[in-house]
């Protein structure tokens, strides 16, 4: 072998651990390369060519991202799927591979914060792509917003934070018309509880930093679609702009779809006891949960979705202040931005999610300065009614 009689250093580098075919693990084993090698110069030449299927360099895809995509997709219902290195990184290769300078794009005026400020001001003011923000819950004003250059419509049902929905089927329909694509957000719903790829829309995003992983201790994203988008979202966009997701990261969002079922039945249960709680709580103004017949979208939440979701919304009474208070409170409860954790996250959108967001435009959307965001844990559901009562007791 020609490795016998190489020095040292030539041996450290390439005497490497060839798995055998025929080792089947249960886990996906993390493939932490970042290149692949070639049997020969022909064989290169024909994956990069597209040619031959295979790995080239894992820029380009990796066999943990695969089993991860190929999951993903399954579990979305959709064709295919791509991994990303973050929810934002999902978002942005959807609309550079649906969108080029000179096109128009109508989204829901209630996105998270990062998500509005890449359309209102990275697409707008430096890619030449036009944004108009509308309230899509009425489609009377998706059909007033369309133009001759609008190439797709986009928004997050339930919305971040306000817990909006919209009607996805409505909306498809009036896209199709015009031959418009619809991308949806379903970082909040999860495949688990809602499929929007089965209700007619294009593409599909997620944050999968979120209640895909579970556990708070990865950032990632996904986007599922047909095959064809999936292709070109891969190798015409990412494969240049970079934001691929890692081996390692892909293991922990494959772990954590392992229980996504089990954990999204106790966050909606205890979502909807502590929406129940606060709705009837003398210190509170208004509760938002989808759940809660007071939902001015209850009916629509039953129609489109399988439940309704780990996040509740609300307002105190006495305003910011008592908000500011509350949030101090919490013992159990943690004061942290992001939601789908295992542990029950509080935060204040105003300051935090959606700081960057005008108030002009954080208002339009609802997002007032006493509004508070929970994202209900998997804790034992007396254990953060406790911790909530003695916070609400302090403000
Ligand atoms: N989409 C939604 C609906 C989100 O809530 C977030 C992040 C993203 C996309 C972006 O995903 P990332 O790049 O962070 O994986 N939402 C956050 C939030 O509400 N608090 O902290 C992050």
């Amino acid at each position: 072998m020609y490795l016998k009689d190489a020095g040292f250093s030539t041996k450290s580098i390439h005497i490497r651990h060839r798995l055998p075919s025929d080792i089947k693990t249960i886990v996906t084993p993390i493939y932490q390369t970042s290149t692949f090698l070639f049997n020969s110069v022909e064989e290169g030449a024909e994956l990069f060519a597209g040619k031959k299927e295979g790995y080239i360099y894992t820029r380009l895809g990796n066999p943990t991202q695969t089993v991860l995509e190929d999951k993903i997709a399954i579990l979305e219902e959709g064709e295919a799927a791509l991994a990303t290195a973050s929810g934002m990184a999902a978002i942005a290769t959807t609309i550079f591979t649906l969108c080029r300078t000179g096109d128009h794009i109508v989204a829901d005026e209630t996105l998270y914060g990062c998500t509005h400020t890449l359309f209102s001001h990275i697409l707008t003011e430096r890619l030449g792509i036009e944004v108009t923000f509308i309230d899509a819950s009425d489609l009377n004003n998706l059909k007033a917003a369309i133009r001759g250059n609008t190439k797709l419509i986009y928004f997050e049902t339930p919305a971040n934070p306000t817990l909006k929905l919209i009607d996805i089927r409505g909306c498809v329909e009036v896209a199709k018309k015009w031959g418009i694509k619809v991308v949806v957000d379903n970082t909040f719903m999860t495949p688990y509880l809602q499929n929007p790829l089965k209700l007619g829309v294009d593409v599909v995003v997620h944050s999968a930093t979120k209640y895909l992983c579970g556990h708070g201790d990865t950032i990632a994203g996904v986007i599922i679609g047909d095959k064809e988008f999936i292709k070109r979202a891969r190798l015409e966009v990412l494969k240049d702009t970079g934001g691929i997701i890692s081996p390692f990261n892909s293991l922990f969002i494959l772990r954590g779809l392992t229980t996504l079922a089990l954990r999204m039945e106790k966050h909606c249960e205890n979502a909807m006891a502590v929406a129940q709680l606060l709705e009837g709580h003398p210190k509170i103004e208004k509760v938002i949960y989808p759940g809660l017949p007071s939902h001015r979208q209850h009916q629509l939440a039953k129609e489109q979705a399988r439940g309704f979701g780990g996040m509740v919304t609300f307002v105190v009474k006495g305003g910011l202040e008592s908000a500011i208070k509350l949030m101090n409170s919490v013992q159990l409860c943690v004061l942290a931005v992001s939601l789908g954790n295992v542990e029950t996250l509080i935060e204040h959108p105003a300051t935090m999610t959606h700081a960057h967001v005008s108030e002009e435009e954080r208002l339009a959307a609802g997002i007032t300065d006493g509004l508070i965001r929970l994202s209900l844990g998997i804790e034992d559901l007396k254990d953060i009614i406790r911790d909530l009562e003695q916070a609400l007791e302090k403000c």
